[in-house]
């Protein structure tokens, strides 16, 4: 091994401060096969334990209409959010709120079940991310979804009134005033039949314009506008910033607005799409369309929907066209908004226009010619500011926190390549595996990137994982971008769609809650109509309509039982009345197709029609508590014409008087246990001042919601001991004791949160100690702060005199303690000799460092 790998090795284990010897990483190292560099991408990318990431990411999930959110650089994925598709355990799609988004995103009457999710991109302030909201476009259908990042959830799709699909969406405008969604595959705006013979004259592409209502979070659909484009096939979309802001730039790729016909002899569309030398970039103002799209004269209505006219947009200087090379692809503005860089698919360059330039053609008027449409267009070495050879296939660009460096992709070679758009220079270029589309880097379409890491979104990853048959996972690779030299240093198989593209974010913009208000309709945000206090949980009818009010708390539904009647329209109300964090309830019913997530201070609804004479079981589907299999009811549907007969329930209990009041006696005793642990930790979380810490806070008032409820289940165990129904009172008693359950359950959550807050820091020693403690054996029979198969050793250095020196020898060699009168006792009562575990010299003085921390920290 060589000198600086041998450094290397003694910098991992020191900076971690890790137990086990370098020589033991150098075992490792070779039977896994791991090279230095390898050990290195390990060390900066994995995330142990209760580490978290810096930055989010938020990839498309392609064919599964979803959004995957994973961590960087741990590249864990955290969530698949429910977009385009129903997302069962979120409920997407399964309960009454979600499938209202989903209704509206019909795309003319028909429900569409799937999505080709593409493009997600943040909204924005200044140019800069905000961590509000996500935006993602199907290009499939034509639709664009809100997701509001406080709840993680999609809370509005719209469909788009005038394209049959979308490529060139969703990006925004800096301060989200708009967000732009190009057509893709040219088409009548209109819904009729038109011969593809008419392409020139009756289909069209265009870019919608969505308004965003930052303040509501979302889409108003009533104030948005298309702008009408040529049938050119509009492709990716970028809004200009800084110089640029007001402007928009959309490409495209059949200028020569070839029809294709295989079928009838003629070449195919490929053929023809590409026989012109360039395309047109679509260069709009969406300030001045926005002035047309309050004048009637400049629009026509389409669908209900305002479309600006070519005629209207070239007539007001707000649409030219400026040439790009052989079949382009991306557009990206850079984050100054200077300049615009194209990338060309089979164009070896990479084009930098020069928005000055392009400016400076549009005020003097300066156009070399006009389309067949009338739109003027600019001169292209006239708006270039020069162009690149990076290689095969240039896709996609992304930034650089430096200025000037940008990383585009390329897809025929399998590259990413680093680049100065300033001096047009190639710096370097590392191999991705394999045909890469998109690309990111931190923040990289913002005004203020960050950098530090790329990812690469790799079509194909053909060999890199095990197999899974035929259809192989998309391959999400980082890069570390922080020195001269990329590196790849991790893979993460998708196995979710094709992920088209991401935006990442630092992790500090965005803020999740972690509970909602009580009785919040999450998809709205506002309270829900169907929200239920505890105490109000009721069955309401009115004709064939049933209303059920129902709670979910840790661990029962209320109610359990609910009877209709054949033929009719049930709603259920849900709400959980859980505070703690995580506690969510699901709620299924067997057979219906129903299911709900309903998160702490969730209220959702189902709704079906019972047309099935049955019974029906339901039950909590997320395993929330230790009784959670007994959260659970029952569903009846009766037929009101049939006669059922008459059944007594059996009697619940056989015993005689005096066994019953046994089990009384035993339970109330019980009871009265518990309720001493509970006081203790309740002491022990206001004598440490719990309500300092916001998360713990939650935590322990939610225990003492479960506490309150104790007072009235208590007064109904002592009412039916009172009448002499033994029997109740023991079943009441039995739920008295759930409640403590539960508040312990929940109390010592808060009281390992709060330890954690408050204990102080262990120094090295005591960290190796704690280390040596676990792998030497000790905590096989040891767990400190509680009596085990051995002794809590809280506290033992305090318990024998010169306490340091004696538990040394003890533990180095402890048969030499065996007739101690006291070791003698405890094995007595342990049963069990404490073995010579041949521990080192250096561990045992770590261990007693460990131990003595234990004690600085056993008040708490
Ligand atoms: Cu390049 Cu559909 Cu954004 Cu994919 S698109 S690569
Ligand atoms: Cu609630 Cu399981």
């Amino acid at each position: 091994m060589r000198v600086g790998a041998k450094l290397l090795l003694l910098c991992l284990c020191a900076a971690a401060g890790l137990y086990a010897q370098s020589g033991d990483l150098q075992k490792i190292m070779k039977e896994r096969g791991l090279s230095e560099r390898d050990v290195l991408a390990a060390a900066k990318t994995y995330t142990p334990s209760g580490m978290k990431d810096k930055y989010y990411a938020f990839s498309s999930g392609g064919q599964s209409g979803q959004v995957i959110v994973y961590g960087i650089p741990s590249m864990r994925i955290l969530k698949y959010i429910g977009v385009f598709t129903p997302e069962p355990w979120q409920g997407y799609g399964y309960d009454e709120e979600s499938k209202k988004i989903l209704e509206n995103a019909n795309i003319r009457g028909k429900q569409v079940t799937w999505g080709d999710s593409h493009h997600p991109n943040f909204s924005e302030k200044n140019g800069e991310y905000t961590g509000d909201f996500l935006f993602i476009n199907d290009k499939a259908n034509p639709r664009i979804a809100v997701i509001d990042l406080k709840t993680f959830e999609t809370v509005q799709i719209a469909v788009n009134p005038v394209f049959k699909n979308t490529h060139g969406s969703s990006f925004v405008t800096p301060n989200t005033e708009y967000i732009l969604d190009a057509a893709q595959l040219a088409a009548p705006l209109e819904d009729d039949y038109v011969p593809i013979e008419a392409y020139e004259d009756k289909f069209r592409g265009g870019v919608t314009m969505w308004k965003f209502d930052y303040s509501k979070g979302r889409i108003d659909e009533k104030n948005s506008f298309t702008l009408e484009l040529p049938p050119y096939m509009q492709d990716l979309s970028d809004a200009g910033k800084g110089p640029s802001f007001g402007w928009a730039f959309t490409n495209s790729f059949n200028s020569e607005m070839y029809t294709g016909g295989l079928e009838r002899g003629l070449p195919p569309f490929e053929a023809g799409m590409s026989r012109n030398d360039v395309d047109f970039l679509q260069v709009y103002n969406w300030q001045i369309l926005e002035k047309l799209s309050k004048d009637p004269k400049s629009y026509k209505i389409i669908n209900g929907h305002k479309v600006i006219t070519i005629e209207a947009a070239v007539k007001a200087n707000a649409l030219f066209l400026i040439p790009e090379p052989k079949s382009p692809h991306g557009v990206d503005v850079t984050p100054d908004g200077k300049f615009i860089i194209v990338g060309g698919k089979l164009d070896s360059h990479e084009s930098v226009y020069d928005f000055a330039k392009i400016k400076k053609l549009i005020d003097a008027k300066e156009f070399a010619l006009k389309d067949a449409y009338g739109i003027p267009i600019l001169d292209l070495q006239k708006s270039l500011y020069g162009q690149v050879e990076l290689g095969l296939g240039p896709l996609h660009t992304t930034f650089d926190a430096v200025d000037g460096i940008a990383y585009t992709s390329l897809y025929v070679d399998s590259q990413i390549v680093k680049w100065n758009y300033r001096d047009l220079k190639v710096l370097d270029r590392v191999n991705v595996n394999y045909n890469i589309g998109h690309l990111d880097s931190i923040e990289g379409k913002s005004v203020k990137p960050i950098g530090k890491y790329a990812i690469a979104l790799d079509k194909l990853s053909i060999d890199r994982f095990l197999s899974v048959g035929p259809l192989h996972p998309q391959n999400h690779q980082l890069i570390d971008i922080t020195s001269p030299k990329m590196e790849v240093i991790y893979d993460m198989p998708i196995p979710l769609g094709e992920p088209h593209d991401m935006v990442s974010i630092s992790a500090d913009k965005i803020k999740p809650v972690k509970t909602l208000q009580m009785g919040t309709d999450s998809r709205s945000g506002g309270r829900h109509e169907g929200m239920t206090l505890a105490g109000q949980e009721r069955i309401e009818r009115s004709g064939n309509q049933v209303k059920v009010y129902m709670t979910a708390i840790r661990s029962h539904l209320n109610p359990e039982h609910i009877t209709v009647n054949k033929g009719d329209e049930v709603t259920i109300y849900i709400t959980n009345l859980e505070r703690a964090v995580d506690e969510t309830h699901g709620f299924g019913i067997s057979g219906l197709n129903i299911h709900a997530s309903i998160e702490p201070g969730k209220t959702v609804s189902v709704k079906f029609k019972a047309d099935k004479e049955g019974v029906y079981p339901y039950y909590c589907t997320e395993f929330c508590s230790a009784l959670h299999l007994e959260m659970m009811g029952y569903l009846y549907v009766k037929d009101p014409n049939k006669k059922y007969p008459d059944y007594k329930a059996a009697a619940i209990s056989k015993l005689s008087k005096a066994d019953l009041e046994k089990e009384y006696q035993k339970i109330v005793a019980t009871n009265s246990a518990t309720d001493g642990v509970i006081q203790s930790v309740v002491g022990f979380l206001q004598k440490n001042g719990y309500e300092k810490y916001p998360a713990v806070k939650q935590n322990v008032e939610d225990a003492f919601v479960q506490y309150g409820n104790i007072k009235d289940t208590k007064a109904k165990a002592d009412a039916a001991y009172k009448k002499g129904d033994i029997n109740q009172a023991i079943l009441w008693e039995m739920q008295v004791w759930q409640y403590m359950v539960k508040t312990a359950d929940v109390g010592l959550r808060a009281k390992a949160q709060l330890e954690r807050e408050i204990a102080t820091p262990m120094n090295a020693a005591a960290k190796s100690g704690e280390e040596a403690f676990h792998a030497g054996g000790c905590s096989g029979c040891h767990v400190v702060g509680q009596v085990s198969s051995g002794p809590d050793l809280t506290g033992v250095l305090l318990r024998h005199e010169n306490g340091e020196k004696f538990v040394y020898d003890f533990i180095i060699s402890p048969e030499k303690y065996y007739n101690n009168p006291y070791i003698d006792a405890m094995i007595k009562a342990f049963n069990l000799r404490m073995p010579n575990q041949n521990m080192k010299p250096k561990e045992v003085k770590d261990i007693i460092e460990y131990l003595k921390w234990v004690d600085e920290n056993a008040g708490i």
